[in-house]
């Protein structure tokens, strides 16, 4: 018998309105928001630090993708008095500057992004600009910039002014890059992030870090063949690495024709290694799942040896079609970022991988004191429609316990970027806090910030906090409370 034809769904985006989320912000603005509908919070009180790709063309010439752009950082200060301030600056990384003052693109990215002057001008010039876009790092006297590429950027906490690139007293020596998915440890505070330096076979650079940002432990392990690893996952004694299925043929690369992320081939024979590193060294161990591409991890605990790993995973390595511009590609063709749930037997190396969700979601969290145990609910933004690829136009709440989910969404106007997770200091329930979403409201043509109650995202904003330009859509940051 037939399988039952999927239900038509109506699309509540389109393409046009979609892509104008995609405009450069070239002014550094720093006012006080004075559109804000409904009610602030009276007890968010702190700064919202985000990060994402700010230009996305110089001298007439467009990035190939958005996450070529170089590194913008918003700040929004909620004084916790009923005003909001908001801050752009550009992260003064080298390429920046030099780019700046030349008018083009003077280095190739990592996503396709060519120097002008076709491949001849290309060829052979391995040297991505670092453009220090993806996410942050805080301590009281030193915001980190961060991107997998190359070395975080230090700016100041207050003004967003660059200080320069930083290398963490020496940790990070010759090549070593500083990956942009910091996790933190619920019980002492201390953060960890890694840096890959890939190659035939790659080094995972494993950093544990005190609240001032200085390294106070630093541990490596060499895994064979190539290795992409954007984020990882902690539990309490571990740090969990999933290395997709994926080679690089770097000729194309080499010889000027493509990005470096635009030679990654998907290998769908192949298994999905799960590398197991102790946190304070130590052996590691490997385990195998099936192929997949994974960018984000929502959460891992171990109970009776027994992995458990929640991700956001696609079939395939949701590759940009080399040569394709970010506004040619079909979204819907994509493979979708699904939440799966990942589960190994550290004994037999038994694995299971669960579909939890069929929506298309991305960018995940969870409550700060859950990291490396079980936890109940997961935040994402998502798209619209329960089924296929689409852009990202909601926020959505996951109870792991029940299986059911607290949705909202801004279509058919709305897009939106990741929704950052404020917990309530002291609270018990899990999802007491606050979400802080940008959404591109397309209607008005500008960005703005949405802030939901954790608790009751399917009743909507509590606030919408409007800009007065488009803040291209961003990647990652984090809330800083008072
Ligand atoms: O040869 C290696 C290969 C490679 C690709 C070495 C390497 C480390 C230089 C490298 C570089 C990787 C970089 C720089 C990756 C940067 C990633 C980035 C800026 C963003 C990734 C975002 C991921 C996701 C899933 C975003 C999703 C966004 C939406 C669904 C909505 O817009
Ligand atoms: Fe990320």
């Amino acid at each position: 018998m037939a399988a039952p034809a999927p239900q038509p769904t109506t699309r509540r985006w389109n393409r046009a309105d979609w892509l104008r989320g995609y405009t450069s912000l070239t002014e550094e603005r720093d006012y006080w928001i004075d559109d804000i509908e409904g009610n602030l919070p009276a007890d968010l009180c702190g700064t919202l630090y985000r990060n994402g790709p700010g230009l996305l063309e110089r001298g007439g010439q467009s990035v190939q993708h958005p996450f070529d752009g170089d590194g913008m950082i918003c700040a929004f200060d909620f004084t916790g008095d009923g005003r909001v301030r908001f801050r752009n600056r550009y992260v003064r990384t080298a390429g920046f500057i030099a780019e700046s003052k030349a008018g083009r693109f003077l280095q190739r990215g990592v996503f396709g992004t060519q120097k002008p002057g076709g491949w001849l001008a290309n060829a052979f010039d391995l040297q991505a600009k670092n453009i220090a876009n993806t996410n942050v790092a805080y301590s009281p006297k030193k915001l980190l910039a961060l991107w997998e590429g190359g070395k975080p950027y230090a700016l100041d906490p207050q003004t967003l002014e660059t200080i320069g690139e930083d290398d963490l007293g020496g940790a990070l020596a010759g090549n070593a890059n500083f990956a942009a998915h910091p996790h933190y440890d619920r019980r002492t505070g201390e953060m960890v992030n890694f840096g890959i330096e890939p190659g035939l076979s790659s080094t995972i650079n494993l950093y544990t870090l005190d609240a001032n940002l200085n390294v106070t432990a630093q541990h490596r392990w060499e895994v064979p063949g190539f290795a992409f690893i954007h984020d990882f996952a902690l539990t309490d004694d571990y740090a969990v690495f999933f290395q997709n299925p994926v080679t690089v043929n770097p000729l194309p690369y080499w010889f000027g024709f493509r990005g470096a992320a635009e030679c990654l081939v998907f290998q769908p024979d192949r298994p999905t290694k799960v590398h197991l590193l102790p946190r304070h060294g130590g052996r590691m161990r490997t385990y195998e799942t099936v192929a997949c591409f994974v960018f984000h991890h929502v959460n891992a605990h171990i109970a009776d040896d027994v992995l458990t790993v929640d991700s956001i995973a696609y079939e395939t390595f949701p590759s940009l079609e080399p040569g394709t511009m970010y506004r040619q590609v079909e979204i819907e063709k994509i493979a979708a970022s699904q939440l799966f749930r990942f589960t190994i037997n550290l004994k037999t190396g038994a694995s299971r991988r669960e579909r939890l969700l069929e929506r298309a979601v991305e960018f995940p969290s969870v409550h700060p004191a859950r990291v490396g145990l079980p936890h109940r609910w997961a935040f994402m933004a998502m798209a619209d429609a329960p089924t296929g690829n689409a852009p990202l136009q909601g926020v959505l709440a996951y109870n792991t316990h029940t299986g059911e989910t607290q949705t909202y969404s801004f279509a058919p106007g709305g897009y939106v970027g990741e929704p950052v997770f404020v917990p309530t200091p002291g609270a018990t329930e899990e999802n007491a806090g606050y979400l802080l979403q940008m959404v591109f409201d397309a209607r008005r043509g500008t960005s703005g910030l949405a802030i939901f109650d954790a608790r009751n995202v399917a009743g909507g904003p509590l606030a919408r906090l409007h800009l007065r330009d488009t803040v291209p859509y961003g990647l990652h940051g984090q809330f800083v409370a008072k």
